[in-house]
């Protein structure tokens, strides 16, 4: 059994291939990428991604829209993450977090998926952590050495744990539930 992810980031596929082959999938990346719409809410943003994808290339296809929500901040960045790590990185949020003593925080992870000719579906998935007050550890990608999970970062706990808390996973296991 086979599943076309679109997604242009390694950490994400990485992450997939090795929850869905444990399950019995193959994965297959394409690095096509699609428009992101401009909205406050992960879901249209993955729905639209899954549908534009899935007729362009004619076949059944997954993206994976995430991000950092830190509750301080009001969720920033929220769906403008890929954005804020590309631009400001780990550093300039520990800045901005600096003097905050609430440091809750949740990934979220939307996997939309697509059949042509069909409307797109999406499953989501959270985890709740705190943001760290520094960077620790080289495991995960992206946001993953300040993210701290009942006292460890993501970082530090590495992908073979993180793959069975994550929000990746939670909303991949959704994803598994209605597919079979
Ligand atoms: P796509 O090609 O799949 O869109 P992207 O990196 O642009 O890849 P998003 O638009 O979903 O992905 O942006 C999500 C951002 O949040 C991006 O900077 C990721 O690196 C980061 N991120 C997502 N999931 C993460 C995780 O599990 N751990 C750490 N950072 C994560
Ligand atoms: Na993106």
């Amino acid at each position: 059994r086979k599943i076309v992810f679109v997604t242009g980031n390694k950490g994400k596929f990485r992450e997939v291939k090795d929850i869905l082959a444990d399950r019995g999938y193959e994965v297959i990346q394409n690095t096509d990428g699609y428009p992101e719409l401009q909205e406050d809410e992960l879901e249209p943003i993955a729905a639209y991604g899954a549908k534009l994808s899935a007729e362009r290339l004619g076949m059944p296809v997954m993206v994976d829209d995430s991000g950092l929500f830190i509750e301080v901040l009001n969720g920033f960045p929220g769906p403008y993450s890929a954005f804020v790590e590309k631009n400001l990185g780990n550093q300039r949020i520990l800045k901005i977090m600096e003097d905050e003593t609430d440091r809750k925080a949740v990934f979220r992870s939307v996997i939309g998926y697509c059949e042509p000719g069909s409307e797109p579906l999406t499953f989501t998935g959270n985890v709740e952590g705190k943001i760290a007050f520094e960077e620790l550890g080289t495991g995960g990608f992206g946001y993953d050495p300040i993210f701290d999970y009942n006292g460890k970062t993501f970082g530090e706990l590495g992908d073979d744990f993180k793959n069975t808390v994550s929000h990746r996973r939670r909303a991949l296991d959704k994803f598994l539930e209605w597919l079979e």
